[in-house]
């Protein structure tokens, strides 16, 4: 993020607000600053404050929607939910989930990875809380990484995933991610497989991806790596969506209000895979259905590629 402002001065107006860190991993509670009047330099201590902490919430904010869309604004280009329909405010851009008994995101997840482009980073506002309950959990990808065994981050960086958006209804929508991304500015390596959305290790065989993703996506949650916040109304939270995932806790009855922006993404980079797509060999047998679907995207890039060659 190029803001003109050096990184000594965003450092010192942070030093003025208080910034609680949340956990070992990742998450800090920040008051003292009003996030809809943030000066140009203020705005850069909140973005380096998001780099060092991953994701960071602003209690007592009470923005207006169209504050809360400004504010969106200046972390870069706004996007619509591309499944979720938004009957509730004139911004398309603004989406607001409303459960009264879960209904909600209780599935380990980065927003939109089955896109090409997953977002970037999300500014979301608790509207209104249930008595108890509704907590959200985000997990740190980067300690996910760095705490893998030496030659599981080996393997881990030279394999990619087939993601989809088959928990909305699309699995269609398909992408293919490395299972290692770096962080665009941070450097930092971030272990990019879910719950939700990745399907299969594409280097893999079915069986094998089928338990080494299923070992990543459980190692990922491990509470060392998370964070819990229990809400109030009118908080702001911040995450990374490059370098985290979320959760939310649905033990709750009652209604829970929360809007959201989204900033548009970037195509996660990383090593180029170490080796082929897997490609079932020899003849067909009951157990193909398991390679059909990567099978399917591989000949769909290829055909797309042909075209465009
Ligand atoms: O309701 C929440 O706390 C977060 C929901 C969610 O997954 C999201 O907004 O991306
Ligand atoms: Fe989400």
């Amino acid at each position: 993020m190029e803001t003109g402002v050096s990184a000594h001065q965003a450092g010192a107006i942070a030093a003025q607000w208080d910034v609680r860190r949340l956990a070992g991993a990742l998450g800090a509670e920040i008051r003292g600053v009003a996030l809809a009047r943030l000066d140009e330099s203020a705005f850069a201590a909140v973005q380096a404050l998001l780099l060092e902490h991953l994701v960071l919430f602003f209690p007592d904010q009470h923005l207006s929607v169209d504050e809360h869309v400004e504010f969106g604004r200046r972390f870069g280009r706004l996007e619509a939910h591309p499944n979720l329909k938004n009957p509730f405010t004139p911004h398309s851009e603004l989406f607001e989930l409303a459960a009264t008994h879960g209904g909600v995101a209780d599935e380990w997840h980065t927003d939109l990875t089955f896109r090409p482009d997953p977002a970037i980073l999300s500014v979301l506002q608790m509207r209104k809380c249930p008595p108890v309950g509704g907590d959200t959990m985000w997990a740190s990808l980067y300690a996910a990484y760095d705490e893998l065994s030496a030659p599981i981050r080996e393997l881990c960086d030279g394999l990619s995933a087939l993601h989809d958006a088959a928990p909305h209804n699309h699995p269609e929508q398909m992408t293919i991610h490395p299972v290692v991304r770096v962080h665009p500015e941070t450097g930092r390596k971030a272990l990019y497989v879910n719950e939700h959305f990745t399907r299969r290790l594409v280097e893999l065989n079915a069986t094998e991806s089928e338990v080494l993703l299923g070992y990543l996506t459980r190692w990922v949650t491990n509470p060392r790596f998370t964070v819990r916040y229990r809400w109030t109304e009118g908080t702001i939270a911040v995450w990374d969506n490059r370098c985290t995932q979320h959760f939310v806790l649905n033990d709750f009855d009652g209604e829970r209000i929360i809007q959201r922006v989204t900033v548009m993404g970037d195509r996660p980079e990383g090593a180029a895979p170490r080796w082929a797509p897997w490609v079932r060999p020899g003849r067909l047998s009951a157990t193909s259905r398991h390679d059909r679907q990567l099978a399917f995207h591989l000949r769909a890039q290829q055909a797309g590629s042909d075209r465009t060659e």
